[in-house]
């Protein structure tokens, strides 16, 4: 044999072993990167991160037979019992997660439920996470000053007040969308939709990100499709004849480019309502469940977080994170 094709067997050779432990070292350095503290952990730059990914695999879907743990598109549907709260929240602080909550409190809302909502959250929302709070209010003087733990800030955003309050439920999909663009996308990883009327009483923490994220309804999550109120007239482009789920509005969010691309579509659908006189039954809400229809959701909430104690005691909710704040629509809704 030639030196030469000795050469060339001795690299042909080498190829197969040389990639044997290029591929062991790499699933071994991923296995072992768990074990290290948070802070000694390398910040590897991905073009585009995986947003639901591998520890996903450590959901137990078996946990709960009492529910359904996941779509036939394969989203896990978190419930309580199925994730390991600290696996989530290190995986979020080794991906430097950071999370914006956006949150409206225009005209009496802001006195009736902004407090009460905010330190709630500063006890229970992502805790350890940096998170952002963009509270839209037409009251920016009157926001509370609230202790906020170390990595957490605040900031105000005025808005104007809409006079129809279907119109200030409905214009935040074009508000949260902006805002998305001018500020959070240079800020945040993900973005979290919230009511003003709730409470925080349980942990919402690091399980419920992902890409694209939505709430199963707590008053029709165990209801038959035929009883969903969707949008049922056809000249809304809210209207549809069938869904998956029927979404809740009060509670939405996912990585800010689902999240902006979302509420951009909301935004344009009801606007091209209003061009043709109609508006659809449960107004953002209607849009929203459109949506998420024709854009299915990559990780879906139980009703555990965002939970109507009105609806009694039910067996498959062992807690409530997340609470509607009473009622008092005959002070809030008049002008
Ligand atoms: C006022 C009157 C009727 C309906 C909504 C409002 C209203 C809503 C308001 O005056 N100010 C305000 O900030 N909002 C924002 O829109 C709050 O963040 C509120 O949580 C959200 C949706 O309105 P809700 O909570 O009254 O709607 P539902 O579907 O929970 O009853
Ligand atoms: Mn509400």
């Amino acid at each position: 044999m030639s030196g030469q094709t000795k050469a060339a067997i001795k690299w042909a050779f080498s190829i197969p072993i040389v990639l044997c432990i290029a591929f062991l070292t790499s699933s071994s350095v991923r296995y072992f990167v768990r074990f290290l503290p948070v802070d000694k952990v390398p910040v590897v730059h991905e073009e585009m991160q995986n947003l639901d990914n591998s520890v996903d695999d450590t959901l137990e879907f078996g946990s709960r037979t009492d529910v359904q743990t996941s779509t036939s598109w394969k989203a896990p549907i978190i419930w309580d019992g199925m994730f390991d709260p600290d696996i989530y929240d290190q995986k979020h602080k080794r991906d430097r997660s950071s999370v914006a909550l956006t949150v409206f409190a225009v005209g009496r809302y802001l006195d009736a439920y902004l407090e009460t909502f905010l330190k709630s959250s500063e006890h229970h929302f992502m805790v350890g996470l940096p998170v952002t709070y963009y509270v839209f209010t037409d009251l920016p003087e009157k926001v509370p000053d609230i202790k906020l733990a170390p990595k957490r800030s605040l900031k105000v955003i005025n808005v104007e007040r809409h006079s129809r309050w279907q119109d200030i439920s409905m214009m935040r999909m074009k508000t949260i969308a902006d805002v998305i663009e001018s500020e959070i996308r240079h800020n945040c990883t993900y973005v979290f939709c919230f009511d003003v009327d709730q409470v925080f009483t349980g942990r919402f923490g690091s399980e419920a990100l992902g890409d694209s994220v939505a709430l199963l309804h707590a008053h029709y999550y165990r209801l038959p499709k035929n009883m969903f109120t969707y949008d049922r007239n056809p000249k809304s482009k809210a209207y549809m004849q069938t869904g998956d789920f029927y979404y809740h509005a009060a509670v939405f969010g996912g990585s800010w480019q689902s999240v902006k691309l979302m509420t951009e579509a909301c935004y344009q659908s009801i606007m091209e309502d209003k061009l043709n006189d109609v508006e659809a039954l449960w107004h953002d809400e209607s849009h929203l469940n459109k949506y998420l229809w024709l854009h299915k959701p990559s990780r879906l909430l139980s009703p555990e977080y965002c939970w109507d104690k009105n609806i009694g005691h039910r067996s498959d909710i062992h807690i409530a994170r997340l609470l509607w704040a009473p009622k008092h629509y005959d002070t809030l809704r008049t002008a």
